[in-house]
């Protein structure tokens, strides 16, 4: 019996200006996940400070903040069987020339400095991105798939 996980998404800044967002959600969507929530948000240093605080003590921590700090950001929550797995496959390596070839990182980015997109690595840290980002009431979980819509809403009387 699988059931569906919830992953944190973002389009980093360099992703947004270069005119890259439709082009990435699509992947996701062809994929089959289900996207819940999104909005575009300008990232603070306090934001920023909660989502990577793992990395705080690490010498690219100043350049980290600066580049996610640097525009908006498009954040999202996809849901879907095995999702933090297999977005982050969809993403690629941290390093873009390290990322397989077809993953995001390798399509759209060349520097790990600049990776153009980030994801959860794990159940615990999505749910623990997605709540510096999002309010529940701001995710869609009474979502069905379309498969499930269109059963529903056909009345076979007619
Ligand atoms: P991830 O995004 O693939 O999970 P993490 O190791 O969690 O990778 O690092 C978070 C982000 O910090 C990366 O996506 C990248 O933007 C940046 N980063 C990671 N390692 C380095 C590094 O060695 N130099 C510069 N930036 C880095
Ligand atoms: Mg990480």
């Amino acid at each position: 019996m699988h059931t569906e996980e919830r992953t944190f998404v973002a389009i980093k800044p360099d992703g947004v200006k270069r005119g890259c967002v439709g082009e990435i959600i699509s992947r996701f969507e062809k994929k089959g996940y289900k996207l819940i929530g999104m909005k575009m948000l300008q990232v603070t240093e306090e934001i920023a400070a909660k989502h990577y605080e793992e990395h705080i003590n690490k010498p690219f921590y100043p350049n980290l903040v600066k580049y996610i700090t640097s525009g908006p950001i498009i954040a999202m929550v996809f849901q879907g069987y095995k999702a933090v797995q297999g977005i982050r496959h969809l993403l690629g390596a941290t390093d873009p020339c390290e990322a397989d070839v077809g993953s995001i990182r390798a399509d759209y980015a060349q520097l790990k400095e600049y990776n153009t997109i980030h994801g959860s690595d794990s159940v615990e840290s999505a749910e623990r991105e997605i709540a510096i980002y999002f309010k529940p009431e701001e995710l869609c979980t009474n979502y069905k798939n379309m498969m499930e819509l269109v059963t529903e809403d056909i009345d076979e009387g007619e």
